[in-house]
């Protein structure tokens, strides 16, 4: 199975293993298998939600929209490329810990913490078939960057914003960097982040890249001042916890002191 994880404030790691950072609120296309022909029928569509988090203008992935089953486009024209969904298959669920679990029977599963971590599992089969904010799963992350129409970019936002789902959605013009924002908090972000390059994580940094993951929760970290500050921080670390897991580095890190 390949999964991509979308996790705080506009975190992005690809079926491919591309980590990335994109804010913007409006509805995206996460991942779905109706990428190019027009004539060709998807089969899925997940689309998240992203809403303002904070007053820095960060944004999180607040709800998430599964579309299964039969789908068509409502014009032939490229401009306006939203399916129209005719069936939505109703598929199992559960509660795993603290995630919601969906999985359906055409190999996509979808892991919710119910507050803005989001892993996308898809079976083997998709490889190379879908297309969205995650990639397009060939088991290269130089080539994620593919937007709605097909082109190959080096920028997020350009990458990004084609994957909007509203025409009406404002495009998002720059990347927003929180602690630049807010300096005052930028020290007590970067002292509770450096967990994730300290000794409790040793064993999973030769496996996993700390680094990004780092940069990510100072992110977080200064981003989310409306309330939430641990929870913020908490799932940054998480995020960093469970690509270890993935990697078979298991790592102890929750204390009462600490999430
Ligand atoms: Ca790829």
């Amino acid at each position: 199975y390949g999964t991509c994880m979308i996790y705080g404030s506009g975190h992005y790691n690809t079926f491919d293993g591309k980590f990335y950072d994109f804010d913007g609120s409006c509805e995206y296309v996460a991942t779905q298998d109706f990428c190019g022909d027009e004539n060709s029928g998807g089969s899925f569509s997940i689309i998240t939600e992203n809403v303002p988090c904070g007053t820095t203008g960060v944004t999180c992935s607040k709800a998430i929209k599964m579309f299964l089953g039969v789908m068509k486009t409502l014009s032939n024209r490229r401009a306006t490329p939203l399916p129209a969904i005719l069936e939505v298959i109703p598929e199992s669920e559960l509660t795993v810990g603290l995630y919601l679990v969906i999985e359906a029977s055409n190999g996509v599963m979808l892991i919710w913490d119910k507050k803005t971590t989001v892993f996308i599992k898809l079976s083997p089969d998709y490889k190379g078939k879908v297309c969205g904010l995650c990639g397009n799963f060939d088991d290269k992350s130089n080539n994620d960057f593919t937007t709605r129409s097909g082109l190959q970019v080096t920028n997020p936002l350009k990458f990004g914003n084609s994957w909007k789902q509203s025409p009406m959605c404002p495009d998002v013009k720059e990347e927003i960097k929180p602690c630049d924002l807010k300096p005052h908090r930028k020290s007590w972000a970067e002292k509770e982040c450096s967990i994730i390059q300290s000794e409790v994580f040793k064993v999973c940094h030769s496996k996993v890249n700390p680094h990004p993951f780092y940069e990510a929760c100072v992110h977080d970290a200064c981003s989310c001042d409306s309330g939430g500050d641990c929870e913020c921080f908490c799932s940054a670390v998480a995020a960093y916890a469970q690509e270890c897991i993935k990697a078979e580095a298991c790592v102890f890190w929750r204390t009462p002191d600490i999430c």
